[in-house]
């Protein structure tokens, strides 16, 4: 049987975020970023935990190359600290946190491993939450400045860039339903903060053009499929709202159809914006959102269910997150469903047909450790990617103009308010010795790297 080969300048990689992976949270100047502070405070992360030390990714990123090297990994996502970089937010800039960034694009490039730059994955300057954060729209022209800057130094060497990572996550993990950094909960401030989120991206943009001629740059939202429970007009409704809270009130503004009608009506109705609407978006704004851009980033892990009845484990929205058997989940929690990777990549390019995608980030959470032998099978992970992956394929087969593919994560790290209990690795990490094992799952990927495709047959793990 043949594989599913891949377009020929497929773009094949792993992706990861400083904050999970390079600890030295006090050195070379970096300032506190928003979750550092999250972090200490008490009863927010399950183990307590912090990204202080993490995978020590700052001290070992020489050897964290030749090891993605070694897995003929040919691209690689990585996120850069607005602290290190601006340490007091706005200002001054501190050229060491920007050198540590310049020296691993240097080895990534020395390796053969092409970079790709993700400005902001979460990490705000704690000082410009102290000034209310994403809800001010300062915040936005400070994130530009900092762009700026990163691109200015990085740009030579640099030309694939992705402003934000998942402003969903960023406004309502962090300001709805405060269970990110910085644990606000406040759905109106939430809704401010997407939009100034969103505006700092389309500020960027033209940024990064001037300073990098030649860049490729684009946003990444996580988007999941949804489902009504059942075909009660109420479930429809649920669904409705909540697709838009997920995804259409990220994917339409980008695309330049401003904010989703429904959901500003349904903002209002519940209080969380005033009668007038979207009062904080100024003349201009839409348009800047807009920028076009190279590429959509699509970060898929899972589906969700939407009924209109709260249920006990929904902290907001009613949903459930899958009708599946509870062994069909990954460690998160998150049900397993390679098709609906296969419909988000349809349902974006058919409806919003941007240029060209990247799955930027595609993986899952197992805690499968070493054996005695050393090894670490990992037999579910590899089923998933590849279960992914043919999802993947059979979208480009379809039209979807799939151009990369980044899995998450190079390896295991701090996984933001689940610490370091849920492994995403294709690489295992002892927080002990920080000795790094590659699992199964990554000589599978390897495989697939180098042939450019994915095995059709049953994969033995
Ligand atoms: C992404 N959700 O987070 C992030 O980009 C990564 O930093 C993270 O490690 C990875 O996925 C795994 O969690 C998400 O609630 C967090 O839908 C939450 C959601 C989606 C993505």
């Amino acid at each position: 049987m043949t594989d599913h080969a891949f377009p020929e300048d497929f773009v094949w990689g792993v992706a990861t975020s400083c904050y999970q992976i390079e600890g030295a949270a006090q050195e070379d100047g970096r300032g506190e970023s928003i979750w550092d502070r999250f972090a200490a405070t008490p009863g927010k992360v399950i183990d307590g935990s912090s990204g202080a030390v993490a995978c020590d990714h700052y001290h070992r990123y020489v050897e964290d190359v030749a090891l993605m090297k070694s897995l003929n990994v040919p691209a690689y996502r990585f996120s850069i600290a607005w602290p290190r970089v601006v340490p007091a937010g706005r200002g001054a800039v501190n050229q060491k946190g920007l050198d540590f960034y310049s020296r691993l694009v240097d080895t990534l490039l020395e390796a053969g491993i092409k970079p790709f730059a993700t400005l902001y994955h979460w990490d705000l300057p704690q000082v410009l939450e102290d000034e209310g954060g994403w809800s001010k729209r300062e915040t936005a022209k400070a994130f530009v400045d900092y762009a700026e800057a990163v691109v200015r130094h990085l740009g030579d060497r640099v030309t694939d860039w992705i402003t934000h990572n998942e402003p969903w996550c960023a406004s309502m993990l962090g300001y709805e339903m405060g269970v990110h950094a910085p644990g606000v909960v406040d759905k109106a401030r939430a809704i401010v903060a997407s939009h100034h989120l969103l505006l700092s991206h389309g500020w960027a943009m033209p940024v990064i053009r001037e300073h990098c001629p030649g860049a490729r740059a684009g946003i990444t939202l996580n988007l999941q499929p949804m489902e009504p429970a059942s075909d009660s007009a109420a479930d429809h409704d649920a669904w409705r709202h909540s697709d838009g809270h997920f995804n259409r009130w990220f994917l339409d503004p980008v695309h330049g159809r401003g904010y989703p009608e429904d959901m500003v009506r349904d903002y209002i109705a519940g209080g969380f914006l005033p009668a007038e609407g979207m009062t904080m978006v100024q003349p201009g704004d839409l348009e800047a959102i807009a920028a076009p851009a190279d590429f959509l980033g699509v970060n898929y892990y899972n589906r969700m269910i939407i009924r209109s009845e709260k249920i006990p484990e929904a902290q907001n929205d009613p949903v459930i997150r899958s009708l599946a058997p509870k062994e069909e989940w990954t460690e998160m929690g998150w049900e397993v469903y390679p098709n609906g990777l296969y419909q988000t990549l349809m349902r974006v390019y058919l409806h919003y047909g941007p240029r060209k995608m990247y799955v930027t980030e595609n993986g899952c959470s197992y805690s499968t450790g070493p054996d005695a032998d050393g090894q670490v099978p990992d037999a579910r992970r590899v089923a998933y990617f590849r279960d992914h992956l043919r999802a993947a394929h059979r979208a480009i087969a379809d039209g979807a103009p799939l151009a990369g593919y980044f899995a998450w994560s190079l390896m295991d790290n701090y996984e933001w308010e689940r610490g370091y209990g849920q492994r995403f690795g294709i690489v295992h990490v002892d927080y002990e010795t920080q000795a790094r094992t590659p699992k199964a799952s990554a000589e599978f990927l390897a495989k697939v790297f180098a042939d450019n495709a994915v095995p059709v047959d049953e994969t033995p793990a």
